[in-house]
C-alpha cells in the first residue's frame, strides 16, 4: 500500500470586525467554539478550531476583528491578530461582500507583501447579487492577488465545502500537530464564560457589553452535573445595576439562556451561579487583563 502524505498546518482567519469570521470558524469544523453575535467586537481571543482527518489536519483560527486600539484590551486583541499573521501556513482574509478596499488598513499592505498562501473569502453573499459578488472577487484578485478568492455564506454553510478544499491543497506535507480527537486549544472553562459573554453581548445595549467580561471561578464536573460559578465583571455600580436588572430577572434571564447552551455544548446538565462585580477600569489596566486571561 502505498503511504500517503500527512499535511497539517495553521489556517489562521482575520478581517476586520462583524465580517462573519467565527460564524465561517464554527462552518469549517463543525462545531460552535466562537460565539457570534451581530455586534463587532464579539471575538477577544485567538481560538483555535482543529479539523483532522485520515491525513490531514488543519488548525484553524478565528481572531478579533482589526481594528484601531481605544483601549488597553484593544491592544491586547490587535496583538493576537498580529501573531495570527506571523505564525501562518494559510491566511483566510475575510470580507463582507459590501466591504470596499480600504486604503487605510495596514493589514492590506502585509498581505499584498505576505509570502504565506493567502485566501480571500468573500462571505454573506446571501445578501448580494451574483453580478456584485462576480466584481467583488475581481476587485480581491486585482487588490491583493491571492491564491484564491472564495465567495461563502458561512450563515447557510453555502461553498464552504470548496474552502476547505482550497485550504487542504495548500497545507504543507506535516504530521499533525494535535491528538485527531481534539477540537480546540481552549479549555471548557473558557468556553463557559464565553457563553455568558455572548449572552450579555446579546441582551444588553450600549457599553455594556463592552464594559463587561466574565470569569469562571469555579468548575466541578461532578457525575450527572457540572457546577459553575461565574463571576460577571463590569466597570461601574450603575453597569451592575443594569446587568442585574429589576428584581434580577435581567440576570437570570441570562443565566438561563446561558445553563441551556452550555447543556448543549458540554452534553450534561449544568448547574449554574452567577455573580456580578464592579471591577474598575478592567479594559485598561495591563494586570488585570491578564488576570483575565488576555495575556499577550
Ligand atoms: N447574512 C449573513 N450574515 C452572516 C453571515 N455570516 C455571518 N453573518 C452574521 O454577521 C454577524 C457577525 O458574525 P460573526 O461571525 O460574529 O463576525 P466576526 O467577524 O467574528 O465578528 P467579530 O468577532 O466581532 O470581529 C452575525 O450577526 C452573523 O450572524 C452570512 O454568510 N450571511
Ligand atoms: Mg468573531
Amino acid at each position: 500500500m502505498a503511504e500517503t502524505t500527512h499535511r497539517a498546518g495553521f489556517a489562521n482567519i482575520i478581517g476586520k470586525p462583524n465580517v462573519g469570521k467565527s460564524t465561517l470558524m464554527n462552518a469549517l469544523t463543525g462545531e460552535r467554539l466562537s460565539i457570534i453575535t451581530a455586534k463587532a467586537q464579539t471575538t477577544r481571543h485567538r481560538i483555535m478550531g482543529i479539523l483532522s482527518g485520515e491525513d490531514f489536519q488543519v488548525i484553524y483560527s478565528d481572531t478579533p476583528g482589526i481594528l484601531k486600539p481605544a483601549y488597553e484590551l484593544h491592544k491586547v486583541m490587535m496583538t493576537y491578530v498580529d501573531l495570527a499573521l506571523d505564525d501562518a501556513d494559510i491566511l483566510i482574509y475575510v470580507v463582507e461582500v459590501g466591504e470596499g478596499y480600504d486604503e487605510e488598513l495596514p493589514v492590506l499592505k502585509r498581505l499584498q507583501t505576505s509570502t504565506v498562501p493567502l485566501i480571500v473569502v468573500i462571505n454573506k453573499i446571501d445578501l448580494a447579487s451574483q453580478e456584485a459578488v462576480m466584481e467583488k472577487i475581481k476587485l480581491w484578485e486585482e487588490k491583493l492577488n491571492p491564491r484564491a478568492v472564495i465567495p461563502v455564506s458561512a450563515l447557510n454553510n453555502f461553498n464552504t465545502e470548496a474552502l476547505l478544499q482550497t485550504v487542504r491543497d495548500l497545507l504543507p506535507p506535516h504530521p499533525p500537530y494535535f491528538d485527531k480527537e481534539e477540537m480546540t486549544d481552549r479549555t471548557e472553562r473558557f468556553f463557559a464564560s464565553e457563553i455568558i459573554r455572548e449572552k450579555i453581548f446579546l441582551h444588553y445595549e450600549q457599553e455594556i457589553p463592552y464594559s463587561s467580561d466574565v470569569v469562571i471561578d469555579a468548575f466541578q464536573e461532578l457525575d450527572h452535573v457540572i457546577r459553575i460559578r461565574a463571576l460577571i465583571l463590569v466597570e461601574r455600580d450603575s453597569q451592575k445595576g443594569i446587568i442585574i436588572g429589576r428584581g434580577g430577572a435581567m440576570l437570570k434571564k441570562i443565566g438561563i439562556e446561558a445553563r441551556k447552551a452550555m447543556e448543549a455544548f458540554f452534553g450534561k446538565p449544568v448547574y449554574l451561579e452567577q455573580h456580578v462585580k464592579v471591577e474598575p477600569d478592567w479594559r485598561n489596566q495591563k494586570n488585570k487583563l491578564e488576570r483575565l486571561g488576555y495575556g499577550s
